[in-house]
């Protein structure tokens, strides 16, 4: 038998485990608990051995070197450890699993052939793509965006520019030209790779006509390479690169780049509560650490098991749990191009039947819509194979949760409610499979070396009795942590360390009962949650103000049925201007265009006036109140300038439940 910490660091060389026929999970209860207080006790020596998960060109002799004092924030972790990621989830593979399929790709029609690409094909393909990336001019340290449907050359291009050392930020497709000009920009990278269309659930979205409207507004050096995923019609210009003609010159062999553990692997960009969004940075060595752990043991990732995460690469779920996690594992992941509900509700459960899928990772949003369809398309599919199922993006509340267990998990999947974020690179409070008495809609208990406290949001003040409620911070730092925002170290620093000093704070409020198992309540800034995904409420003000008919606006989120949160906007318009129906949908169509479909407000409500202090400060606490039609607990309104402006709103609201 495995000593315990044997047994969790053995993802670093797989192949003599074999097929598991008894499913003894990586950690018990007991162990859980002992590994912990480890964890926490000496996570020097924990996370040195954690380390070993990878191959190192030079050994790190030092694991931690971290300061969380403000105005001195320095995260590092295996500073003088040397590697590299795309040799740590390809090359070390090859020798014991080369003909295993690393990726199987599900297109976004049913009627199209999955792929298998073997450990052997993600070599030469992310080769070639490293040596066009080389061609087109691109270094070490150079930044690269990608604009990808779902498709493997995402993945290529992600493992590609880790190779050759180039720091990839990915721009979800979802996302509109001005978007992508404002992150080609930001990070002033020098390619851009995109493709013709991004085909998803039967409609197609036109990524090289946004990217060539996006690079109106960017430096004329910026070049463009062209996946032809679809064939649909393009325009042409001097710098767009045909991928498919640059690969097939290509040499398919590409020696990795040697590069230090705390060398940037990526930038992704991601919403706060003020501003635009910032570009989280993570790190080469602590990053993939991190991932590949928690893959294996968050979702009891065993040798064999086919793993798929529903989430999107644009998104750091996709990141940590499509690619890195599972390729430093030497996993089988899938990489779905499609919906939930393309061609029907039941394509999810189809393609766990097709591919044999061990352990489905999705969002609660996502559940809850396919809930709504009813068991009959789960029911038509065979899921004997399943073993855990996940969630992540927000809290899931107990009726989706016990549906998903009950018609999905058939009552045998454990379910590992993930809270996490993209500035923590991995899962940092988790149920374990095998390891933990489920409750729904709690993420229960923090993952090794995660050490949470809860504080009084006022006074600041850490709550030690077990029971608590308040703001949910970090104590100390984990290999997965991110490290900066790009080009703005005091963003950085003022975000996350200085509300609460001497701690990582989350942006989350939390509660923790009796057995200390801790419950998300969600976001205590101006951050919404929509479908999972973290919009900035300012983000959305700013769209709707540069609108030439707007006068103000306040965005606010409401409970949401399928969505968790929906974005309700008071908007007010400049004088002379009327409100009419067609001016809504104008409004609509406008923050599609400015940030993307996910931004667009799901009510609008026309505001003759906002409700502001003296000095001037919109009260969104009152805004919010009146957009979860909760308005008869207002609370205190006597700072009002104009208390006979709330009268209107309520009388007007969008949201009557
Ligand atoms: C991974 C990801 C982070 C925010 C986070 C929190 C919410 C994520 C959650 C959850 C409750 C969970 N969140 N997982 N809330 N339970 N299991 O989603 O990253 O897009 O950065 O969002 O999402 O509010 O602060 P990101």
């Amino acid at each position: 038998m495995d000593t315990v910490e044997e047994t969790i660091t053995r993802a670093k060389d797989t192949s003599d485990t074999g097929p598991q026929t008894t499913r003894t999970p990586h950690v018990n209860a007991a162990q859980y608990h002992s590994l912990y207080e480890a964890s926490i006790s000496d996570p020097e020596a924990f996370w040195s051995k954690q380390g070993e998960r990878l191959d190192w060109i030079t050994p790190f002799t030092k694991v931690k070197d971290v300061s969380f004092d403000l105005g001195n924030v320095s995260i590092k972790w295996y500073e003088d450890g040397v590697l590299n990621v795309a040799a740590n989830c390809i090359d070390r593979h090859l020798a014991t699993r080369g003909d295993q399929t690393a990726i199987i790709w599900e297109p976004d029609d049913p009627a199209e052939a999955a792929l298998h690409i073997t450990y052997k094909d993600l070599h030469r393909n992310v080769c070639k793509m490293a040596n066009v990336l080389e061609e087109l001019g691109v270094r070490k340290g150079d930044r690269v965006i990608l604009y990808l449907p779902m498709i493997p050359e995402a993945a290529y291009a992600m493992l590609a520019c880790a190779r050759i050392g180039a720091i990839h930020s990915i721009v979800f497709a979802g996302f509109s030209s001005d978007a992508l000009g404002a992150r080609i920009n930001g990070c002033d990278a020098k390619l851009v790779i995109t493709a013709d269309e991004a085909p998803r659930g039967g409609r197609k979205t036109a990524l090289k006509s946004n990217t060539d409207a996006a690079l109106l507004h960017c430096k004329d050096s910026v070049k463009c390479l062209v996946v032809k995923r679809t064939g649909g019609q393009t325009t042409w210009t001097d710098r767009d690169y045909d991928y498919a003609e640059m690969a097939l010159e290509a040499d398919d062999t590409c020696a990795p780049v040697p590069m230090n553990a705390e060398d940037p692997l990526f930038i992704l960009y991601t919403s706060g509560s003020t501003g635009q969004p910032k570009g989280v940075v993570h790190t080469s060595g602590g990053y993939l650490t991190y991932a590949a752990m928690t893959h294996e043991i968050t979702f009891d990732y065993h040798d064999g098991d086919v793993f798929w995460c529903t989430a999107d690469v644009g998104w750091v779920t996709g990141h940590s749990y499509i690619v890195y996690g599972p390729l430093a594992n030497g996993a089988t992941t899938i990489m779905f191009e499609g919906v939930p509900t393309y061609p029907d509700a039941g394509r999810f459960w189809a393609v766990c039947e097709k591919h044999k899928v061990n352990q489905f990772y999705t969002a609660p949003t996502a559940i809850r819509a396919l809930m709504a369809a009813g068991n009959e398309p789960v029911e038509r599919y065979d899921l004997s194979d399943l073993k855990v199922l996940g969630t992540v993006g927000e809290p899931i509340n107990p009726e989706a949760w016990n549906w998903y267990n009950t018609v999905v998990g058939k009552g045998k999947c454990p379910i590992v409610d993930t809270w996490w974020q993209t500035e923590t690179g991995g899962h940092l409070l988790t149920p374990l499979p095998g390891a933990t008495e489920l409750k729904p809609g709690s993420a229960q208990q923090p993952f090794f070396g995660i050490q949470p406290k809860v504080l009084d949001p006022q006074s600041g003040v850490e709550i030690t009795t077990t029971e608590a409620e308040g703001v949910l911070v970090l104590a100390d730092s984990w290999p997965g942590q991110m490290r900066t925002v790009w080009g703005d170290h005091e963003r950085f620093e003022k975000t996350y360390f200085s509300d609460y000093k001497g701690y990582y704070f989350t942006g989350d409020g939390c509660r923790r009962d009796a057995d200390g198992d801790y419950w998300i309540t969600g976001r205590v800034d101006d951050v919404i949650n929509v479908s999972g995904h973290r919009m900035g409420t300012a983000e959305v003000e700013s769209a709707l103000v540069a609108h030439a008919r707007v006068a103000e606006a306040a965005v606010v989120g409401y409970p949401h049925d399928i969505k968790g949160q929906g974005i309700y906007a008071y908007v007010t318009l400049m004088n002379g201007e009327t409100p009419s129906p067609e001016l809504r949908k104008e409004l609509e169509t406008w923050v599609r265009t400015e940030i993307g479909p996910i931004a667009k407000p799901d009510l609008i409500q026309w505001a003759p006036g906002l409700p502001k202090t003296r000095s001037g400060k919109i009260m969104r606490r009152i805004l919010r109140k009146i957009a979860e039609d909760d308005y008869a607990s207002l609370g205190d309104t006597s700072t009002l300038a104009e208390p006979a402006v709330v009268d209107d709103l309520i009388e007007n609201r969008m949201n009557r439940r």
